[in-house]
């Protein structure tokens, strides 16, 4: 059983980890299951052959013998499921880590995202300026609650599990905005996800992509 997953071969986050082969990458780093990367040009992830596999022609995508899926979420939790390490065994616990793992992506992420695309794409539009402060209050005000919910604790439900994964991977794209600084728990939540031997190995991979992209 081979595992591939794709990636940028060029990252425009210039190996800062923020795309969103960095959560398949690190989850598959705490099960402790090997795999391979096909790494993808801009122009071939529209092309057919990546577009079977992930319909909107993006990345990250997951094939494990005649398996193929795409949506990072999706694959954190098909990984977690498959191996031991990313889900509590007892049913409840389990359910509740799930239920974070949909937190982070389905509700925590989205205005994050509104704020990376607006910059990106909308930046010199006049209205902008104006635009941005409200998008900001939208990610504060999902923090604040995030935030008095973790409280002092290490983690959103116990141990270590997928939800935190996938929540860690959601907040460090606020990394470098000021934003998190705001928020003394979930900065030290973020620094403990980053801190775990298997962010550590995902990242340096990731990174290493870029190294050799810029060299050669
Ligand atoms: N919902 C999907 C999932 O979770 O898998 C979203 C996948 C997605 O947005 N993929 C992005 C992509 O392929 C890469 S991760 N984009 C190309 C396209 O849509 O044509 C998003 C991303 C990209 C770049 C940075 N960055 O430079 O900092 C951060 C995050």
């Amino acid at each position: 059983m081979t595992i591939t997953i794709t990636a940028f071969e060029r990252s425009p986050d210039r190996g800062r980890g923020l795309a969103r082969d960095m959560r398949v990458r690190w989850a598959l780093e705490e099960v402790g299951q090997p795999y391979d990367v096909r790494l993808l040009s801009f122009k071939a992830m529209k092309e057919p052959a990546h577009l079977a596999l992930q319909p909107f022609g993006q990345i990250p995508t997951y094939e494990e013998d005649d398996l193929a899926l795409f949506e990072s979420g999706a694959i954190v939790f098909h990984i977690a499921e498959r191996h031991a390490g990313l889900l509590p065994d007892n049913a409840n616990a389990r359910a509740r880590a799930i239920t974070w793992m949909f937190a982070a992506v389905s509700t925590m992420e989205p205005p994050i995202v509104d704020r990376e695309v607006a910059k990106l794409l909308e930046g010199d539009e006049t209205w902008y300026e104006r635009r941005l402060p409200f998008v900001e209050e939208r990610i504060r005000n999902r923090l604040n609650e995030l935030s008095c919910r973790l409280g002092d604790a290490d983690w959103v439900d116990g141990e270590f599990n997928a939800g935190d994964l996938l929540m860690v991977s959601v907040l460090l794209r606020l990394k470098g905005s000021g934003i998190l600084d705001e928020y003394p728990n979930l900065s030290a939540y973020v620094a403990r996800g980053e801190a775990r031997p298997a962010y550590k190995r995902a990242f340096d991979a990731q990174l290493a992509v870029f190294t050799a992209a810029s060299v050669g």
